[in-house]
C-alpha cells in the first residue's frame, strides 16, 4: 500500500478503467466524434477526402488514416469556422493568443461546459482538493480558458472560491492573509511573484494560510516547484491544458506526482516526430497530438499542439489509468509563454509594421530576473528616420510600445537600436533570446 503526503481520492470511477475498457469507450466515442465533425465544413472535406465515415472506422489504429489539424487549419476559419452545433447552442466562447492579433476562438454547449467542469473537477480532487477547502484563483477571468475553466471545476468539487483574477500583488496577499484561503490556482510564475512581493512587505510567504496549489498554463521545472513549495510552504501540483483542446483539464497530477494523467476517456493523445509526423517509441520526446471525443462545440481531430513532452503508460500507484505525460520540455513552433500569455514573434513583428520609422529588424529577448518574465525587444531605426532628438525618439519608443500592448497583450521593454546594428544572418533570422533556457 503506498503512502501519500495527501490523501488519494479518485472523482470518477471513469478515472481507473482498464486499457481494454478505455480502448472500447475511445472507439465507440472517436466513432460519434466522426460523425459530429461532419458538421463542420472543413471536417466535411477532409473526411470525404480520405473516405472516412465512422463505420470506416474499425479500430484505434484507424486514427492515423485522418490528417492532423493545426492551429492554422483554425485561423484560416476565423472566427466560429469550426463549430460542429449551431449559433444558438453555443452556451460560452473563449480564445486563445494567434499570430494575428486575433485570437483563436474556441466554443463550448452547455454538455460541454459541464464536462469541462467535471475534469477540471477530476484533477483538482486527485491534488488535494476537498469541498471544505477555499481556493484563492488567480487567473485572468477572461477569454483566456484558465480562470473560467477552473473556477467551475472547483465550484464542481463544491470547494469555496475566491475569484481574485490576476494582477494587484499586493491586494492579493491582504485576501489571501485575511480570507485564510487554502489552495492557490495561478501560474507558477505569478506563484512565485506573490511570494517575493509578500517578503517585500516584511510578510513570510511560508506563513501565509496556503496548504497546496495547482498551476498550469505555461512552462515550469522542477526547480521552479521546488522553489513554489519552500516559498509558500505548500504542495505543488501541475496541470495541463489548451484551449483549442478544451482548456485546463486535459491532463493533471495525481498525489503520487509522477507525471500528469491525461483523461483518456475525453481525449486520445499520440506522441508523434514533429519531422517524420510518425509516433515516436514508447518513453521518447515527441509532440503531442489531441483528438477530442466527447466535445460538441468545437470538436477536434488529431490536434497538433506543438508541445513536447514523453508519455509514461506504467501504472501508477493512485489507482488512475489514464497515461501520464511528462511536463512540456519545449516547443517545435516559436510561441512563447510570457507570463502565461502566448506570444508568437509574428506578432511582434505586425505591431513594428503599423509603426513608421522602424526597420524589419528586431531581437526580442526574454529573461526572468526574478520572479516574472521580462521581454526587450531590440528594435532598429532606419537611417533616415534616426535623430538625436531625444523627445523624437521617446515619442517613437512610446508609439511602438502601445502597438506592441495592443497586439500581443503585454509590456515588453522596448529598446531603440541604430541602424544595422542588430547581427544579419543568411538563413533563418534569430529574432528570439530566450535566456529562461539557460537557467
Ligand atoms: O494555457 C490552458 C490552461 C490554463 C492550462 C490554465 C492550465 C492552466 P492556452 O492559453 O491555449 O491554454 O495555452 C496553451 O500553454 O499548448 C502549452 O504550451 C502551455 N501550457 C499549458 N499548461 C502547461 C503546463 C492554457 N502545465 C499552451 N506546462 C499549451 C507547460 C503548459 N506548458
Amino acid at each position: 500500500m503506498t503512502t501519500f503526503a495527501f490523501e488519494n481520492r479518485i472523482w470518477e470511477q471513469d478515472e481507473t478503467l482498464s486499457r481494454e475498457q478505455l480502448s472500447k469507450l475511445q472507439l465507440e466515442r472517436l466513432k460519434q466524434t466522426l460523425e459530429q465533425v461532419a458538421n463542420v465544413p472543413f471536417y466535411k472535406k477532409v473526411l470525404a477526402e480520405n473516405k472516412l465515415s465512422p463505420d470506416s472506422i474499425k479500430s484505434l489504429d484507424d486514427l492515423r488514416r485522418i490528417p492532423f489539424t493545426n492551429k492554422e487549419d483554425l485561423r484560416q476559419h476565423y472566427p466560429l469556422g469550426f463549430m460542429a452545433v449551431p449559433r444558438e447552442q453555443i452556451s460560452r466562447i473563449h480564445g486563445s493568443s494567434g499570430t494575428t492579433g486575433k485570437p483563436t476562438f474556441v466554443a463550448y454547449t452547455v454538455g460541454d461546459r459541464e464536462r469541462w467542469a467535471n475534469l477540471c473537477a477530476r484533477f483538482l480532487v486527485a491534488g488535494g482538493l476537498r469541498s471544505n477547502h477555499l481556493v484563492h484563483i488567480a487567473f485572468g477571468f477572461g477569454l483566456f480558458t484558465g480562470g473560467f475553466g477552473l473556477h467551475f471545476g472547483v465550484e464542481k468539487v463544491g470547494a469555496g472560491i475566491l475569484p481574485a483574477a490576476a494582477g494587484n500583488t499586493p491586494r492579493q496577499i491582504m485576501l489571501l492573509q485575511d480570507l485564510a484561503a487554502e489552495v492557490l490556482i495561478c501560474t507558477p510564475s505569478y506563484s512565485l511573484q506573490i511570494a517575493e512581493v509578500a517578503r517585500a512587505q516584511g510578510i513570510d510567504p511560508a506563513q501565509l494560510p496556503l496548504k497546496f496549489g495547482h498551476f498550469g498554463g505555461e512552462p515550469w521545472t522542477e526547480d521552479m516547484r521546488l522553489e513554489i513549495e519552500r516559498e509558500l510552504g505548500i504542495m505543488a501540483f501541475n496541470n495541463y491544458g489548451l484551449s483549442e483542446v478544451i482548456g485546463p483539464g486535459v491532463s493533471g497530477e495525481c498525489v503520487a506526482r509522477c507525471g500528469m494523467h491525461i483523461q483518456e476517456d475525453h481525449f486520445i493523445v499520440e506522441c508523434i516526430n514533429p519531422d517524420t509526423l510518425e509516433p515516436v517509441q514508447q518513453g521518447e520526446q515527441g509532440e503531442l497530438v489531441f483528438t477530442s471525443l466527447t466535445k460538441e462545440a468545437m470538436p477536434v481531430l488529431r490536434y497538433r499542439t506543438r508541445d513536447i513532452a514523453t508519455l509514461d503508460y506504467s501504472p501508477c500507484p493512485c489507482g488512475r489509468t489514464g497515461v501520464r505525460m511528462s511536463r512540456v520540455v519545449g516547443r517545435t513552433d516559436d510561441m512563447l509563454i510570457i507570463r502565461g500569455v502566448n506570444v508568437f514573434p509574428s506578432q511582434v513583428e505586425e505591431a513594428l509594421l503599423r509603426v513608421e520609422g522602424t526597420a524589419p529588424h528586431y531581437l526580442i529577448e526574454v529573461d526572468r530576473p526574478g520572479t516574472l518574465d521580462e521581454v526587450k525587444v531590440h528594435v532598429e531605426i532606419r537611417p533616415q528616420d534616426f535623430s538625436d532628438k531625444m523627445s523624437q525618439m521617446q515619442a517613437l519608443r512610446d508609439r511602438i510600445d502601445r502597438e506592441i500592448h495592443s497586439v500581443t497583450g503585454i509590456r515588453m521593454k522596448v529598446e531603440l537600436v541604430e541602424p544595422q546594428s542588430l547581427e544579419r544572418s543568411f538563413g533563418k533570422a534569430q529574432r528570439v533570446i530566450d535566456h529562461r533556457n539557460d537557467k
